[in-house]
């Protein structure tokens, strides 16, 4: 087999490619390495392979975009998100120590990048589908999100030096991807659409013919498209975050981009409740469904309050804009994050029902009635988070409005 050439022009690796770039490019392995490779991805739209040498226990991990997404060749996408993901893999690594992958290399003619492996921890989907508790997790996602979200806000950062973020972290055509995917098609009979049977009437009567919703669906969108806020992960589902006892790693941020600080928080407390509409169908009545049910939403209280507790703290010391320091300023300015938050989180809950992209939490719901109910609850739940944004200021009333919604 002739030697690849991976300096000049970009091609779509296979399994027995990565190995060859591991040998030929990383200066990763040692000499008498003996390389196996397994392409593991099971996200919508790249490649990963994990690249082992089982003599020295080492690996690591190659990260490829291709020119279109796996979910679907509708999406055509530049494979420049790469090297968004790269760059602000690093710069979290450095905001949120010990919460995000570290980066080895990012090649820019491969489209890939080379980071470290985290297969001692599971991705957070996966252990949720598997009724698995992590007492630490919110704590550890909250710090991420407040370090991640204010640090690289005005209120932290020289303005030239944020507008200059901003710059580098145009990302058009996955911004395209949210703002089509999350604010638009799943609120009208888009053909895309993947709509569960039994659901379709309560998504036309519930949201679809309800004026009023659909023009908070479009103030939204536009704050998502014009409020350059904090450098936003912008995918930050449970499909994004590697878990284990102890630690958690957030991964995936192609989709990061100046935005509302509030998407990436809506998108955490969405997923917690598709795990616990998960749990409610599947799980045997008795002390384990409840004190899994319990931890879930003891995690979307914590989620809310430690971010509200933490991003003061973190405020007071590390503001730098002087007119951020004027007195009921701070709690105007996460008042603002939590209305999003709330808002994002319905929008979540109902784009993963009605739209393109589905969650495990809920395909796998294999009763038909259950499954339809959880659905319900989604819909009912993530109209109620658009509709009273205003009102959802701590983690009480998000537990509130279950309740509320259950009736
Ligand atoms: C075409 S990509 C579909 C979805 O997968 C990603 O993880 C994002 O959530 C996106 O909306
Ligand atoms: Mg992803």
């Amino acid at each position: 087999m002739p030697n690849l050439d991976f300096t000049k022009e970009y091609f779509t690796m296979k399994e027995s490619d990565a190995i060859e770039y591991a040998k030929t490019v990383l200066n990763f392995f040692d000499e008498d390495a003996v390389l196996t490779c397994k392409e593991i991805g099971d996200g919508n739209l790249n490649y990963v392979f994990r690249v082992v040498d089982e003599k020295n226990n080492k690996s690591v991990i190659i990260k490829q975009a291709g020119p279109v997404a796996r979910i679907s060749d509708d999406f055509k996408l530049s494979p420049d998100r790469n090297r968004i993901e790269s760059e602000i893999l690093k710069l979290q690594y450095s905001l949120a120590s010990g919460l995000v992958p570290q980066v080895y290399k990012y090649d820019s003619v491969m489209n890939c990048c080379t980071m470290e492996d985290l297969s001692d921890h599971v991705i957070l989907r996966t252990a949720l589908l598997n009724h698995n508790k992590f007492p630490m997790l919110a704590d550890h996602i909250t710090t991420y999100m407040v370090n991640t979200l204010l640090l690289t806000t005005d209120v932290v950062m020289g303005h030239k030096e944020k507008k200059e973020l901003v710059k580098s972290f145009i990302n058009p055509e996955l911004c395209e991807i949210t703002e089509d995917l999350v604010y638009t098609e799943p609120f009208f009979n888009c053909e895309r659409n993947d709509i569960f049977e039994p659901t379709k009437p309560l998504a036309e009567e519930l949201l679809w013919k309800d004026n009023k919703f659909l023009l908070e669906t479009a103030k939204l969108k536009f704050e998502f498209m014009s409020n350059a806020q904090s450098l936003i992960h912008g995918d930050l589902h449970s499909g994004s975050i590697f878990v284990k006892e102890d630690s958690t790693k957030v991964i995936d941020p192609e989709f990061a981009f100046y935005g509302p600080a509030g998407y990436d928080v809506g998108n955490v407390v969405a997923h917690f409740i598709f795990a616990m509409v998960n749990a409610e169908a599947t799980m045997e009545e008795g002390a384990e469904k409840e004190n899994y049910l319990a931890w879930v939403k003891e995690s979307i209280k914590n989620t809310i309050d430690m971010f509200k507790d933490k991003f003061f703290k973190l405020w007071s010391e590390k503001a730098t804009e002087r007119v951020a320091k004027y007195e009921g300023f701070d709690e105007y300015y996460l008042n603002n994050i939590l209305r999003d938050t709330a808002a994002v989180a319905g929008l979540e809950l109902c784009r993963r029902i009605l739209g393109i992209a589905h969650v495990k939490d809920v395909t796998t719901i294999e009763d038909t009635e259950k499954r339809a109910s959880a659905e319900k609850f989604c819909l009912v739940y993530g109209k109620e988070l658009v509709m009273n944004r205003e009102a959802m200021l701590d983690g009480k009333s998000y537990l509130d409005l279950i309740e509320k919604c259950k009736r």
